[in-house]
């Protein structure tokens, strides 16, 4: 068995639902510290030295840390009901990568380190790619620390209460300094390898893209004596909004989702008092992007004046389009056999730094393409074509 297989066998059960199979991997719960420890412990076996930073950020480095380090990873935490490769993937193959090149008797000529960088789904928290956004500066601290989960846990109290100390979060410009060249590996979350025929692709560009919170507010009344003249229904109003942003998003080309929503009270025979509904949206560039949101708030208003509905929309996250550095993919490209370039439109920490540092990405085939989702799949060939892939990556960043 390889060390990616026996990597990825120690990880695969943490934190998966046996219901589904789906991952519920939330920064600061259990299933994210026995990640942590799972990090920490392999990294150690692979002789590399561990530590988090202020953000709780982990750090595995081979040798010292210093000045022009090749970095690489992703996270280790998952969307509700994930899948298994969302993440995972890039830091199971960063940890085999540096084995494999140990393996190789190569010594690099600078600094190298494997990173697990936290909430990078913001799926407790609602801010993705929360740890590399603190460590680059581009979220306060103090946002940070007020950002609530749905039981109204602050992030400062569930990092404390995970034993890190959140005292001290915020921008770490000597830790981004030390970075020379981040590279992230990534599950592929669609099908453009497949189409290709290619195990391994590299990056071109992130989509720009966002989260807004939806708030209907109506009157709360009884289901059954209230008559459709009298109500005000925020149900109504969200489900016009949800059917409103598909419409909206097919004719700029671009994306729209309402994935999550909550109703209060939630009763069968009550009709709704409030609806709290998120949209994510995404499109090839940022007037798309605009014009959609743009789109789907003025509609959510006008229905909502229509259902004596008031409607509040507010941005959460928001990320400009990315394009990753040009020489280094296109290095990169060449030095893999002129590995497929492609886009996407998920987002990642690489996006993150890819505005302080050389970042590239490399992408392994998804055969149905599927993520955040149970269904998420790559094979032990293709995992293993990135590993060698990645571990090429390292060694021609490491001797440059
Ligand atoms: O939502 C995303 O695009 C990423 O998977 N965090
Ligand atoms: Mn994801
Ligand atoms: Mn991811």
């Amino acid at each position: 068995m390889t060390s990616f297989e026996e990597l990825w066998r120690g990880l695969l059960p943490v934190g998966r639902s046996a219901d589904s199979g789906g991952y519920q991997r939330f920064s600061w719960t259990p299933s994210d510290a026995s990640c942590r420890e799972w990090f920490v412990s392999e990294a150690r076996s692979g002789g590399l030295t561990v530590e988090a930073d202020r953000n709780g950020n982990q750090w595995a480095w081979w040798g010292a840390s210093g000045p022009d380090a090749v970095v690489t990873g992703s996270h280790l935490d998952s969307v509700p009901d994930g899948g298994a490769f969302d993440g995972p993937l890039g830091v199971v193959s960063s940890l085999a990568a540096v084995r494999l090149l140990k393996a190789r008797g190569f010594v690099p000529r600078r600094p190298l380190a494997v990173v697990n960088f936290v909430e990078e789904e913001g799926a407790r928290f609602g801010m993705p790619c929360l740890g590399s956004r603190l460590m680059s500066g581009a979220v306060s601290p103090g946002h940070a620390r007020e950002l609530r989960d749905p039981s109204g846990v602050t992030w400062a109290a569930a990092m404390d209460s995970a034993g890190l100390d959140a005292s001290g979060i915020g921008a770490d410009p000597s830790r981004l300094g030390m970075i020379g060249t981040f590279v992230e590996l990534h599950v592929e979350q669609g099908r453009g390898l497949v189409e290709s025929g290619s195990a391994v692709g590299v990056a071109s560009a992130i989509w720009p893209h966002g989260r807004w919170r939806f708030e209907f507010a109506g009157e709360a009344n009884h289901a059954g004596t209230t008559r459709l003249v009298d109500r005000r229904d925020p149900m109504l109003t969200f489900a016009a909004t949800v059917l409103g942003a598909r419409e909206q998003a097919a004719l700029a080309g671009a994306l729209a989702t309402f994935g999550r929503v909550s109703v209060e009270p939630n009763g069968t025979n009550a009709i709704a008092s409030f609806v709290r509904a998120w949209l994510d949206s995404r499109a090839p560039d940022a007037s798309s992007l605009a014009t959609v949101v743009e789109a789907v708030t003025s509609l959510a208003a006008e229905r909502g004046d229509r259902d004596g509905v008031k409607v509040t929309v507010t941005a959460e996250s928001t990320t400009p389009v990315v394009e990753f550095n040009a020489s280094l993919r296109d290095e990169l490209a060449a030095l893999l056999g002129a590995a497929p370039i492609l886009p996407t439109g998920a987002g990642h920490d690489a996006g993150v730094l890819s505005a302080h540092v050389p970042t590239a990405m490399l992408f392994v085939r998804n055969p149905t393409g599927v993520s955040h989702a149970p269904g998420e799949f790559a094979t032990t060939d293709d995992c293993l074509a990135g590993v060698e892939a990645l571990a090429d990556v390292l060694q021609h960043l490491a001797t440059r």
